[in-house]
């Protein structure tokens, strides 16, 4: 099974997506995300200029060593431009691997070990109220677990709260967005919404909640014990993960279970934190930590610490990684949770999927492959657009922030 051709395709149904299409000489054709949120083009032309021209004749069968290859063969190392442009070919790879082999997925990668992955959906609202309301839409709609971010009185734009309740769409604008931020208000504020919500909810749903790295450890920390009563699934991104030290100083005050790694590519930048059980789940993807292959590692040193997978699903990802996280997803013996937010209808229209969601749950479906398709021809009505991630400043005097 030799590669004969490889395609780059950006594309805009409703958002920024990047895809990968590789095709074999017995007929067989593979798909990879390559969506890099705010950072799409730099991805596509890794691929296109320096990835491509190394594929063409590669035996479609040598994941491990193609993955290898692109790795160690670049020399430089690591970064979230490279990683997904390997996530892409590794992903497209099993994709063809299983198509070859007229298999789902999962089977591969050694068969289901759950009847469906658990997911969380978003709930956002403008105030308490309206949270609380978004809250019980969710659970009305059959989610067990149940994300909840809300406005905070007095300030503008705050992350995770959106125009429109059931698509969140964070790179908003042709130029990056200005949000504002306060830690004060935040911290108040945040205590406030757990308590109305779990008392609306009851104590079965699980809830979570993404601090989007704002915070200092220590505030981390003080967040982290004030929510112990609502009993959270986790607490993500509670302060930047670069220095990984700093969560040792939240551990010791909270048992508030963390998240954390939406933003890490390699097993090395979630190393410390797994060994030294810093964290309770690990946040990395398929398509921004070198795809199924290396994923699959993390997962396994993962598993050694008890740290349990918390895959990033937001609508940046495209329909492609959700579907292969969903057999990833079936097959780990270490799953923990899998974030799922709605694409949109155009998006589902460029890229059909055999996925689907019943009672806060979702199953990769049966197709072979990982069960995503590409519709070329309805992608060419929708060209690239220019989209940011907003950035942040702190209310009082401007000074940028970690958004
Ligand atoms: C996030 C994302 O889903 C999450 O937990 O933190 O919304 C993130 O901000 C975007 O994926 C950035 O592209
Ligand atoms: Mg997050």
């Amino acid at each position: 099974m030799k590669i004969t051709e490889a395609e780059v395709f950006v594309c805009c149904p409703g958002r920024n997506f990047v895809t990968l299409r590789l095709r074999t000489d017995d007929g067989l054709t593979g798909l990879g995300d390559a969506t890099l949120n705010g950072r799409e083009l730099a991805v596509a032309s890794y691929l296109k200029d320096h990835v491509i021209p190394c594929l063409i004749g590669r035996d479609a069968h040598r994941i491990e060593d193609t993955w290898q290859y692109l790795y160690r063969g670049a020399y430089w190392r690591r970064g979230p431009v490279t990683m997904t442009a390997i996530a892409a070919v590794d992903v497209a790879l099993w994709d063809l691997k299983a198509k070859a082999a007229r298999m789902p997925l999962y089977q591969l990668l050694g068969g289901a070990c759950r009847s469906g992955v658990l997911v969380y959906g978003h709930a956002n609202g403008r105030d308490l109220a309206h949270t609380v309301e978004e809250v019980l839409r969710y659970k009305e709609m059959g989610y067990r677990a149940i994300r909840a971010q809300s406005g905070i009185p007095g300030l503008n734009k705050v992350y995770g709260v959106s125009k429109d309740a059931l698509f969140y769409e964070p790179a908003d604008a042709a130029l990056p967005s200005e949000h504002d931020w306060d830690t004060g208000k935040y911290l108040r504020h945040t205590p406030q919404l757990f308590a109305r919500v779990r008392e609306a909810v009851g104590p079965d749903i699980h809830l979570l909640h993404d601090v989007h790295h704002r915070l200092t450890p220590i505030e981390a920390a003080r967040l982290g014990k004030d929510l112990e009563p609502f009993r959270l699934f986790w607490m993500e991104d509670p302060t930047p993960a670069e220095n990984q030290d700093a969560f040792r100083l939240i551990r010791q005050h909270t048992v508030t279970p963390l998240a954390v790694g939406e933003v890490f590519n390699t097993i090395w930048d979630c190393k410390r934190l797994i060994e030294e059980q810093l964290i309770d789940y690990i946040r990395a993807t398929v398509v921004h930590a070198g795809g199924i292959t290396h994923l699959r590692r993390i997962a396994d040193f993962a598993a050694l610490h008890q740290v349990r997978t918390g895959c990033h699903g937001a609508t940046d990802l495209s329909p492609v990684t959700m579907g292969a996280a969903l057999h990833f997803g079936l097959a780990v013996p270490n799953f923990g949770i899998q974030e799922y937010m709605r694409h949109t209808e155009e998006t589902d229209a460029v890229f059909p999927h055999a996925y689907r969601f019943a009672d806060g749950f979702l199953h990769p479906g049966e197709a072979i492959g990982h069960g995503v398709d590409f519709d070329e021809t309805l992608a060419a009505k929708y060209p690239y657009r220019r989209a940011y991630l907003p950035v942040n400043r702190l209310a009082h005097d401007g000074t940028l922030w970690d958004w």
